[in-house]
């Protein structure tokens, strides 16, 4: 049962049975040593779970460089991921062979030339050729499951999620799952020389997807709907970026209808000096604990080091912050998480949750999936 406001903020560190002055590394020290790692995180020995060699690309002329951020949800009895796919054509030295999906369908390829002084390629995942930047891989989303939540196969009765139209021409990348009552709904970066926005799909059998368009327009992404209704209101947390004024902030949402979205208000900025001074974004939906809704975020310093941290937000009034992490929960500590196609990234927008148990799945240097599981108790005591 949720409990009251006055209740709620005045869970102390006592509750969580740390003494006064106690600080959660001290506290992970002084408990038998669960884990290596100077973060909360208990990775799955196994990791990294999935691998690019472990499914096929979606066309005989294409190869899958990266296989991360996987949205998590459960289904039949099942733990799901829906895994991004960023895949490429066969590169020719000298040159970047780039793909997008024509609006028929197809896929075309653009080749540049590295000696071309227009091409920019100072960034593994956006190359800029005069002024319009192309992504050098092109995402889709296949979904694979698990008995066990460690070990994930394709089942092929459930199709993989494919750009449509011209909002997603570059891809989709990084799916929410979230979950209100029977339906499943799938909030997603769509990319497209338009910029990047939030697409919305729903669906409830995963064989048959209601497609909603862009809900956020460019440039906005990490969108998570929140996966209850308060007082008949749809929330939701989002990320638009602003250029000059401002920069690249937690926002909440509210709709009616899961489509119309306003009553913007911004959430959690940046934080001058610490782990997350250049960028924050929403993970997964919210989890609900008797304290507040518990968000796991990522945030990224000006070096680009992704970490995860977490927001605790009112029960009733998910507007206002009722705790922020001052360290991160994890960072990218592991080897698998430091070196690969983009280093230093721990990025997760998928979890699924069993009492007190938080199974975090995410991508580590945008390369490969991984797992780690955390104690929801812990990371509230260590806010
Ligand atoms: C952005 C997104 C993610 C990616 C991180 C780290 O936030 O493009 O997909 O994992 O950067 O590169």
């Amino acid at each position: 049962m949720p409990q009251g406001l006055a209740q709620r903020r005045d869970c102390t560190r006592e509750t969580y049975g740390l003494g006064s002055g106690e600080t959660r590394r001290q506290m992970q020290r002084s408990k038998a040593p669960r884990s290596p790692m100077p973060d909360l995180a208990e990775r799955f020995p196994q990791n990294p779970i999935l691998v690019p060699q472990d499914i096929a690309p979606s066309l005989p002329d294409l190869s899958i460089e990266c296989l991360l951020n996987p949205g998590a949800f459960r289904f039949d009895h099942k733990t799901w991921l829906l895994l991004r796919v960023a895949e490429r054509p066969t590169q020719v030295p000298g040159k970047t062979i780039v793909p997008i999906f024509r609006s028929d369908g197809g896929m075309e390829l653009l080749e540049f030339d590295h000696d071309d002084p227009k091409l920019d390629r100072s960034d593994p995942r956006v190359y800029r050729y005069d002024g319009v930047d192309y992504l050098t891989t092109i995402s889709h989303l296949r979904p694979v499951c698990s008995e066990d939540g460690i070990h994930f196969r394709e089942q092929e009765a459930i199709p993989p999620l494919i750009g449509e139209g011209p909002f997603e021409s570059y891809g989709i990348e990084d799916c929410r799952v979230g979950q209100i009552g029977e339906d499943y709904y799938l909030t997603f970066t769509a990319v497209s020389a338009n910029g990047v926005g939030v697409g919305l799909r729903s669906t409830r059998d995963w064989r048959h997807f209601t497609r909603h368009g862009l809900i956020f327009p460019p440039h906005n992404k990490d969108c998570a709907i929140f996966t209850e209704t308060l007082s008949g209101v749809f929330f939701a947390l989002h990320r638009p970026s602003s250029p000059q004024i401002g920069g690249n902030f937690i926002w909440l949402a509210e709709s009616p209808d899961l489509r119309h979205w306003g009553n913007h208000r911004c959430l959690a900025r940046t934080r001058l000096g610490m782990w997350d001074s250049a960028r924050v974004g929403a993970g997964a939906a919210p989890i609900r604990t008797a304290w507040g809704w518990l968000e796991i975020y990522h945030g990224a310093n000006a070096q680009h080091r992704y970490c995860l941290g977490a927001l605790l937000l009112d029960l009733d009034e998910p507007w206002r912050v009722l705790a922020r992490s001052q360290e991160p929960i994890m960072e990218p500590v592991a080897a698998y998480e430091r070196e690969g196609f983009f280093g230093n990234v721990v990025f997760s927008n998928g979890h699924v949750t069993d009492g007190d148990e938080l199974t975090l799945y995410y991508g580590a240097s945008d390369s490969v999936v991984c797992g780690a599981r955390f104690s929801i108790r812990e990371i509230l005591a260590s806010l």
